[in-house]
């Protein structure tokens, strides 16, 4: 699937050509600011990373360290030990794929050699329940449904209680996106929530916030809302193909702090795929920095002979500085004098410096 990613963010790329169409090695930092504006990164988020840079000149480096770091909590583990059925429950604003997505991730599981039952929770709209029957019949997998208007939380329960009973693995719940008031929505939400703790212990194992990309910054405040509700436990980002607003997912992760588990990058039933922090950033990156160039210049950097003894410390020197900065998980800014480093916590965007004395790398 190694490119998809890129792929799903070419018309974010578009919207930065627009503002910087000649591929550089560095930029100013205005130059940053309108790039990242135009990708529809947050205003907010965009100070604080700019705010942290201390070069005039922003490096492919630099500006791919700071980005890392605002997806610093985006990787996600599953729950070890848990009694199958695995059961997940996907909610989400209506329209924004809950449905669309949970067939993409039935067929997955599918594929991976699992046995996976639909539960069709919302019971809101009759054509939510035929959506979805229609994606299990298509997919071959088992689906639970009620009439419209009938207790989503039942259908929850009964699903559950119907993989025990066949022995499955994996359960996923659909739930409505919008009911008659905001009020209503956080009812039911918690309430399906409860009944599939009591019809199988630890479930939900997974809550899963279905984000609607093309709604960009705009999905933060209502991502909030649902984890004020149920608590999430990661995010999928959707429609990613269909939008120039592909840097709000720095921002989205940023301001969640969640696990973003896959990308939705199209319509069919493959168009999902796993989020992979370094792919996004680089693809990104790809667009705006000259790599070409950038080597060009190494190359053609004057070679200075050194004195054999002070290349074999130098070494050293440097050899330390690695594992130093690899044990205590930092990413090299700048060299601000050959013993003193400028540094970043890879986890976060926050930077310190590093110095070497008596023949160790320690914090300043
Ligand atoms: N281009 C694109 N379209 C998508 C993607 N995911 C979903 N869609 C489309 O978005 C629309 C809404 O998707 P649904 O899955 O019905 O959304 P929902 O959240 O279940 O909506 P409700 O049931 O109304 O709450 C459909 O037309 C989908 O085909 C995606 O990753 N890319
Ligand atoms: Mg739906």
């Amino acid at each position: 699937m190694f490119g998809f990613i890129k792929k799903s963010l070419s018309k974010t790329v578009e919207a930065i050509k627009t503002v910087a169409p000649k591929k550089k090695i560095t930029f100013t930092k205005d130059e940053i600011e309108d790039i990242l504006l135009e990708a529809d990164v947050s205003y907010e988020l965009i100070e604080l990373i700019l705010e942290q840079t201390y070069q005039d000149k922003i490096s492919r480096e630099i500006l791919r360290s700071k980005l890392l770091s605002t997806l610093a909590h985006t990787s996600y583990s599953e729950p070890e030990d848990v009694n199958l059925p695995f059961v997940e429950l996907i909610i989400g604003v209506n329209g924004a794929g809950k449905t669309t997505t949970i067939s993409k991730l039935a067929r997955k599981y599918k594929n991976d050699g699992k046995k996976v039952i639909l539960g069709a929770g919302d019971t809101f709209r009759a054509a939510a329940i035929e959506q979805l029957t229609l994606w299990a019949n298509k997919l071959d997998i088992p689906i639970v449904s009620s009439k419209q208007g009938h207790d989503s939380s039942a259908v929850a329960y009964d699903t559950i209680d119907s993989a025990k009973a066949k022995n499955l693995d994996h359960v996923i719940i659909d739930t409505a996106g919008r009911l008659h008031t905001q009020k209503n929505l956080a009812q039911e939400l918690k309430k399906i929530h409860r009944i599939c703790g009591k019809a199988h212990e630890g479930a939900p194992h997974r809550t899963v916030l279905i984000i609607d990309g093309t709604q960009g910054n705009s999905a933060i405040e209502q991502a909030k809302a649902f984890h004020d509700m149920v608590g999430i436990d990661g995010v999928i980002i959707t429609k990613l193909d269909g939008t120039a607003k592909g840097g709000s997912v720095f921002s989205i992760a940023y301001a969640l702090e969640l696990p973003i588990l896959y990308v939705g990058v199209g319509e069919q039933p493959d168009d999902l795929v796993k989020f992979d922090k370094y792919e996004f950033v680089d693809s990104l990156l790809d667009a705006i920095y000259d790599e070409e160039e950038q080597k060009t210049q190494k190359e053609q950097e004057p070679q200075v002979e050194e004195p054999q003894q002070e290349v074999q410390e130098d070494t050293k020197q440097q050899e330390l500085l690695e594992e130093f900065l690899k044990a205590e998980k930092l990413v090299l800014l700048k060299e601000l004098t050959p013993t003193k480093m400028q540094v970043n916590y890879a986890n976060t965007p926050v930077d310190t410096t590093i110095e070497f004395v008596n023949g160790k790398w320690r914090y300043c």
